[in-house]
């Protein structure tokens, strides 16, 4: 295991020192503070920049990676840190502020007369957590965050992504229905027609979403689980993008090079449709039940969007490209902290949700 305060794959000690120094700053300093000794105009990553004229030759496109790992490690320590702490802020004001009707004592006695259970601080739920993370490597690789909504008609769920009624693949996404013909989304592909009627090219965009499906459940399948759907458009986008996108938000993620593959699918939205598989962090590629012993684990189905898809969307697929993807936001969870049955996730269990306090 590298050590918390190391930067991974970097050989040169004063990039470390600069690193090792900001890792006990965070500690004590505000997050302002921090930016302008680190990341301001005098700072310190820029005075290792312009160090870069010691170097050789032959040293200084390496030295230069290793700066600006730095510079992108210290921003998202930063961010995430920042957004952690405004969202425990909103939790403790809501904590704080709210009226709970339900509760069963009275709730103007002092909070350690009130039951246990309740009187403890709670946490975010990993999903949440992870989601934020996510989220905050999309931001800062320029896509902008949309939420997508919980129920949609058949057009958006089907029929605008090339699906249209009787198409056999519709079996895939097999769902709810409401009453009056409403979708409890199945997929956030459901967004996909939405955001190419609403917004201008280049589209960057994300879009998170609470998915429902009919599942008769298992370690792997929930009825409910979230998902963020990418999506990019313009003219003279290829597959290279899509794959590069991909192996840049993974290698951010898990914060090291992750190994990575790239299998054929079928989605009828895209063309070719494509799995994007990432090495098996669980296990380091020796084999487990979580990847089926391959050593691989297929965590994004992706592609190039169909032409139809476009076409519907109002753009000429003869002029504009595009890619997108659909990441399940449980299994990055499940990866990141080695959980064996994805109904935990969402079970309410407070024994399980306590371990990631
Ligand atoms: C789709 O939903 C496609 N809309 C994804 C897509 C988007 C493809 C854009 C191409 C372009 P799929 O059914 O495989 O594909 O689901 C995508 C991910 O959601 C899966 O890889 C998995 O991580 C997650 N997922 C799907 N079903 C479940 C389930 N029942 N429980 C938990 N996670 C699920």
């Amino acid at each position: 295991m590298p050590s918390k305060n190391k930067l991974p794959d970097n050989p040169f000690p004063e990039v470390e020192a600069v690193y090792e120094s900001f890792s006990e700053d965070i500690l004590n300093l505000d997050y302002d503070e921090i930016k302008h000794k680190y990341l301001g105009k005098k700072g310190l990553v820029i005075d290792l920049l312009c160090r870069i004229k010691e170097k050789q030759n032959k040293e200084k496109p390496l030295y230069g990676k290793a700066v600006n790992s730095l510079k992108n490690a210290i921003e998202q320590k930063i961010n995430t840190l920042r957004g952690k702490e405004n969202l425990q802020q909103t939790g403790k004001m809501l904590t704080k502020d709210a009226i709970d009707i339900t509760a069963p004592f009275d709730v103007n006695i002092p909070l350690q007369d009130k039951p246990k259970l309740i009187s403890q601080p709670g946490s975010l739920h990993p999903i949440t957590e992870i989601g934020e993370k996510a989220l905050r490597i999309f931001e800062s690789m320029g896509f902008h965050v949309t939420y997508s909504r919980r129920l949609d008609n058949d057009y958006n769920v089907f029929e605008a992504l090339n699906l249209p009624p009787e198409h056999p693949a519709r079996d895939m996404w097999d769902t709810f229905w409401t009453q009056d013909d409403l979708i409890p989304i199945t997929h956030t592909s459901a967004m996909q027609n939405r955001i190419l009627t609403t917004k201008k090219v280049p589209i960057r965009e994300v879009i998170v979403g609470r998915c429902m499906r009919n599942e008769a459940t298992d370690a792997s399948h929930e009825h409910t689980f979230y998902q963020v759907e990418g999506m990019y458009v313009d003219k003279g986008i290829t597959l290279a993008h899509l794959i590069g996108t991909l192996s840049a938000f993974m290698n951010e993620f898990y914060g090291r090079d992750v190994k990575y593959r790239i299998q054929p699918s079928y989605f009828p939205f895209v063309e070719p449709g494509l799995e994007f598989l990432i090495e098996c962090l669980t296990c380091g590629q020796k084999g487990c039940p979580f990847c089926g012993y391959s050593g691989w684990v297929e965590l994004v189905p992706c592609g190039p969007i169909h032409p139809n898809v476009l076409r519907e969307g109002g753009y000429d697929p003869e002029t504009y490209t595009g890619f997108a993807w659909g990441l399940g936001y449980d299994r990055l969870v499940i990866l990141q902290s080695h959980i064996n049955d994805i109904r935990h996730i969402h079970s309410g269990d407070l024994k399980f949700l306590e371990q990631f306090k």
